[in-house]
C-alpha cells in the first residue's frame, strides 16, 4: 500500500508512535510518505520504502497566523495526487485531521484514498475540548473513514467528550522490545550512580499534566529512607521550576536533568524504578518503554495507564497527588530484591506479550485493508 503519514515530528507520544508505525510498515514492504514540516525526530537514518516531504510555510505580511494547516492541505493533496495514495494517516487530530479531511475534498473523484485518524490524548482531553477546537475535532472524527485509540480508555473519553456514536478501534502503542531491552551495568549507571545509589527516572516533556514536580518529591521521601539518585530526561516549560523546586528540597546534587536524548535503552537499562505521577495519560508510552527494559513502574490511575501498569504486578498505581503513597511503593521495591526482581521480569514479559511490535503494526494494516 502507499500510505501517507501526517504526524509532530518533534519530541512526543504521538510523533514517535507515527514513526515507529512508518518504519514499521515500510519494513514490511509499504510505501510510507511522511508528510509534516519537518524530519520526524526518529526518522534518522535511511530506511527503503520511507520518504519525507515538508510542508513549506508561505511568509507574507497579511497573513499574522501562521496557515498551517491548510499548506498541509495542500501538501496532502499532492502527494497523494503524485504518490498515488491509499492510506493518509492522520495522527493527532488537530490539525491533521481536518487537513487529510481538506486534501480528499480537494481531490474529490480524482482519488479513491482513504483517511484514518489515530486519537493520542491530549487531542481529545485537553486541547480537543477547548470551545475554540471542540466542533471541528469532532467533525474530523465523524469524517475520518477509521479512528483508531491509543487505548479503551481514549475511545470511551472520546464518545463521551464529543458525543459521537462511530466506532472508534482500541490500537494500542506498541514497542520495540529487541531494541528496548536491559543492558548490562552501563557505564552510564556507574557515573550517575558511583555507590551504586538506587536510580529512580522520569522521562517526559515537563508540561504540566506530567506533575512533575510530584516526581520530584516522591523522591524527596524516597531518599530519606533509600540511597538513590533521580535522573530526569526531557524538557519543556516546567523544568526551571522544578530545578528550583530540587534546589529548595536541598536535594539537587542527587537529582540530574539530562534534557533531550536519544539513547533512551541504555538509560533507561540503569534504571531501578521509573516514575509517572501524570495527571492525564491516554497510554503512557514512556513507562511502556521502561517496562519493556524491565523497569517496574510507579504510577497514578490516571485515563489509560491501568492498561499498561499491572498493579502489584508490573509496578504500582496510586491516586493523583498521593505522593505519600507512591514513595511507600517505591521504597517497597527498592529494597525488595525479591520482589523487584519479579516485577522487573514480569513488566519485561507484559511488554512482550502484549505490546510488541509485531502484534500491534498489523492491526493497523487490516483496518487499512478493510478501508480498502
Ligand atoms: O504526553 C504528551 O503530552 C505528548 C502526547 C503526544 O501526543 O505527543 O502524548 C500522548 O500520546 C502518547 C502516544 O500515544 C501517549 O502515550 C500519551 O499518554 C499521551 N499523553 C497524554 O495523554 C497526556
Amino acid at each position: 500500500m502507499n500510505i501517507g503519514i501526517v504526524c509532530y515530528p518533534t519530541y512526543g507520544g504521538s510523533g514517535v508512535v507515527a514513526t515507529e508505525l512508518g518504519k514499521a510498515l515500510a519494513h514490511r514492504g509499504h510505501q510510507i510518505h511522511f508528510i509534516t514540516y519537518a524530519q520526524p525526530m526518529r526518522l534518522d537514518r535511511f530506511q527503503d520504502n520511507l520518504f519525507y516531504h515538508e510542508v513549506e510555510l508561505p511568509n507574507y505580511p497579511l497573513f499574522e497566523f501562521q496557515l498551517y494547516s491548510l499548506s498541509l492541505a495542500s501538501k496532502i493533496a499532492d502527494v497523494a495526487r503524485f504518490e498515488n495514495l491509499d492510506i493518509v494517516h492522520a495522527h493527532y487530530a488537530i490539525p491533521h485531521a481536518v487537513s487529510a479531511y481538506l486534501a480528499r475534498q480537494i481531490l474529490g473523484s480524482e482519488t479513491k484514498m482513504k483517511t484514518v485518524t489515530t486519537l493520542h490524548g491530549t487531542d481529545i482531553t485537553l486541547n480537543g475540548l477547548d470551545p475554540s477546537f471542540l466542533p471541528l475535532v469532532r467533525f474530523s472524527i465523524e469524517q475520518s473513514d477509521a479512528v483508531t485509540a491509543v487505548s479503551r480508555y481514549l475511545a470511551e473519553a472520546t464518545k463521551n467528550g464529543f458525543n459521537v456514536q462511530r466506532n472508534i478501534h482500541v490500537i494500542n502503542n506498541f514497542i520495540d522490545t529487541d531494541l528496548y531491552q536491559r543492558q548490562p551495568c552501563t557505564p552510564f549507571k556507574r557515573q550517575i550512580a558511583p555507590e551504586n545509589e538506587k536510580i529512580l527516572m522520569h522521562i517526559s516533556n515537563f508540561r504540566p499534566v506530567k506533575r512533575v514536580a510530584d516526581t520530584i518529591h516522591i523522591f524527596a521521601k524516597v531518599r530519606d529512607k533509600v540511597p538513590s539518585k533521580l535522573v530526569l530526561i526531557g524538557d519543556g516549560p516546567e523544568r526551571i521550576e522544578c530545578e528550583r523546586l530540587s534546589r529548595e528540597l536541598g536535594i539537587n546534587e542527587h537529582v540530574r536533568f539530562l534534557g533531550k536524548q536519544t539513547a533512551l535503552p541504555e538509560l533507561l537499562s540503569s534504571a531501578d524504578l521509573f516514575l509517572l505521577p501524570s495527571q492525564s495519560e491516554s497510554f503512557g508510552l514512556s513507562a511502556l518503554e521502561a517496562m519493556s527494559c524491565g523497569v517496574p513502574v510507579v504510577a497514578t490511575s490516571m485515563g489509560g495507564i491501568p492498561e499498561v501498569i499491572s498493579h502489584g504486578e508490573t509496578g504500582y498505581i496510586a491516586e493523583l497527588g498521593d505522593i505519600d503513597r507512591m514513595a511507600k511503593y517505591a521504597v517497597e521495591l527498592l529494597t525488595n530484591s525479591k520482589k523487584w526482581q519479579l516485577f522487573s521480569a514480569n513488566a519485561r514479559e507484559k511488554a512482550i506479550s502484549k505490546f510488541k511490535t509485531d502484534m500491534i503494526v498489523p492491526q493497523y494494516e487490516q483496518l487499512y485493508e478493510s478501508l480498502l
